[in-house]
């Protein structure tokens, strides 16, 4: 078995303190069926108290230099080193992903951190000559003040890293409600905040549905922004509410991405970077691979390499070290993957593997679906359309790269695309013309790295990035500054020659 939590009972972090709650759900390892831990709901109440502890603490928090703030997060980073193996096996527990995934994704959270705390001695803005003589123009970054931060089950450590390490080094608090499916790593990053010596009330998490605390957070006048990862829904609920108080506000949403295929790839790589990017995570990324695109000519050949490829993944518990793909995250997840078999066999298209939920042997109470591939999709069907977040994958003959790029644009989503093929000019003009915001030539879907922007066209979001340096611009405002030492009037615009 597994690292133990040493509680029964995950509390509220408000302004340094752990606070009980009152109702519980039960966090379920998707694997086994087993409940973990007991998770708080929390109420408006704790959420009010989590504002007003993160109000009081930002305005300290922003006077205290950068470096010094960043000196936090690089103890953060060691910590998040020196428990990776234990953040990674309580990942696997309560997300389901393979222990090799988790180690991973909590990889990324130890990256962000390092690179996030670089930015205390950069956080750069600009000089600027002024029009005026003896006068001096500057813009520089200003913390936002509290900031709410929403994250998904599917990634809960790595998304919270990419939201909070830039917030809190940039001089803002933060409100954090983890997904209710997986609130062990808030837990445990709250404490490695603790640890690290970050001071009361900067980062705060409570936990719940969206209706109740979430909802509580978008509509807190106190809260200034709001980063939130999740589905369409709730995203567009969140952008209406929030552009009704003019509160700023960062979407990541959903993705239906395709890996392209054409006639003169090197199928073997492609295969494999289906299979990675399609059945990694049980297909439950939003760069999840669920389309594929390929050239007529070599449609046949494709279909017979990644069939056989998919029937030797292991499928299982992730906490076992051969098991490749692990559940899918609970009942709700599976029976909307489901409908989706039904619809696309509805649609007309061709079920080629797969297209069943798995019991048996091995497998316990957990949620397994087992990795699918429909062929003879036509790119309006909704299997092509919607997101599944599940091992489906949709394969869609065409004649023609220009073809190729049509079929790969002509969803609502714009997050990650990907093309295999030799031809150089085929490279450049697919990253040009491909409307997603992550694109990869010879590699899937997945992968994307925390240095980079993070985020898609269309769809996908509106229009802000997360991680990557772009980061800092949902947590900071520009502050345009000019300082005269001319020691007289000089008026802009009018008194320039
Ligand atoms: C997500 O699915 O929301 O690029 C995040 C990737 C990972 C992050 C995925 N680094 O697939």
């Amino acid at each position: 078995m597994a690292v133990q939590l040493e509680t029964e009972k995950l509390a509220n972090f408000i302004n340094g303190e752990w606070v009980e709650g009152s109702v519980f759900s039960s966090v379920v390892n998707p694997a086994t069926g087993e409940a973990i831990v007991q998770v708080p709901l929390s109420s408006e109440r704790n959420v009010d108290e989590a504002v007003a502890a993160a109000k009081k603490a930002q305005k300290e928090w922003a006077l205290v230099p950068a470096p010094q703030r960043a000196e936090v997060l690089y103890r953060v980073g060691y910590l998040l080193k020196e428990r990776k193996e234990r953040l990674s096996q309580f990942l696997t527990q309560e997300n389901g992903k393979v222990i090799e995934e988790a180690r991973g994704e909590v990889q990324e959270g130890i990256d962000m951190a390092f690179y996030m705390a670089g930015e205390g001695r950069r956080l750069f803005g600009q000089t600027t000559p002024a029009e005026l003589k003896d006068k001096f123009a500057m813009s520089q970054r200003a913390p936002v003040g509290v900031v709410g931060i929403i994250t998904p089950w599917n990634f809960p450590i790595a998304i919270a890293t990419w939201k909070s390490f830039p917030a809190i080094v940039a001089g803002n608090a933060v409100v954090w409600k983890p997904a209710t499916e997986t609130p062990i790593m808030a837990y445990e990053l709250a404490k490695i905040f603790e640890e690290a010596g970050l001071p009361k009330g900067v980062i705060n998490v409570v936990y719940g549905s969206g209706r109740t605390a979430g909802n509580a957070m978008v509509e807190h006048p106190d809260i200034r922004v709001i980063s939130f990862t999740g589905s369409n829904d709730v995203g567009r609920n969140i952008a209406a509410a929030c552009g009704r108080q003019l509160k700023k506000v960062s979407l990541e949403m959903g993705g239906k991405n395709a890996v392209i295929v054409m006639d003169d790839a090197d199928l073997d790589l492609a295969v494999e970077g289906i299979l990675w990017s399609a059945f990694g995570t049980s297909g439950q990324r939003c760069t999840a691979c669920s389309r594929v695109i390929v050239h007529e000519k070599v449609k046949g050949a494709l279909e017979e390499h990644l069939r056989s490829a998919m029937e030797k993944l292991t499928i299982g518990n992730g906490l076992d070290e051969s098991i490749r793909v692990g559940p899918i995250i609970n009942q709700a997840g599976l029976e909307k993957i489901k409908s989706y078999i039904e619809i696309g066999k509805n649609e007309g298209a061709k079920l080629l593997e797969g297209g069943y939920e798995l019991t048996g042997a091995g497998l316990k109470k957990g949620n397994y679906f087992s990795p699918t591939l429909f062929t003879d999709v036509n790119s309006e069907m909704r299997i092509a359309q919607e997101e599944i977040f599940g091992p489906v994958v949709s394969l869609i003959p065409v004649k023609s790269f220009e073809e190729a790029i049509e079929v790969n644009n002509s969803v609502e989503y714009g997050l990650s695309s990907s093309i295999y093929t030799n031809d150089i000019n085929r490279v450049f003009k697919a990253q040009r013309d491909l409307d997603t915001g992550i694109v990869y030539v010879n590699a899937g879907t997945t992968g994307a790295e925390i240095h980079l922007p993070f985020g898609g066209t269309k769809g996908t979001g509106n229009g802000h990035r997360d991680s990557g340096i772009q980061a800092l611009d949902v947590f900071t405002e520009w502050k345009a500054v000019y300082v005269d030492y001319s020691g007289k009037l000089q008026r802009a615009q009018i008194d320039v020659e």
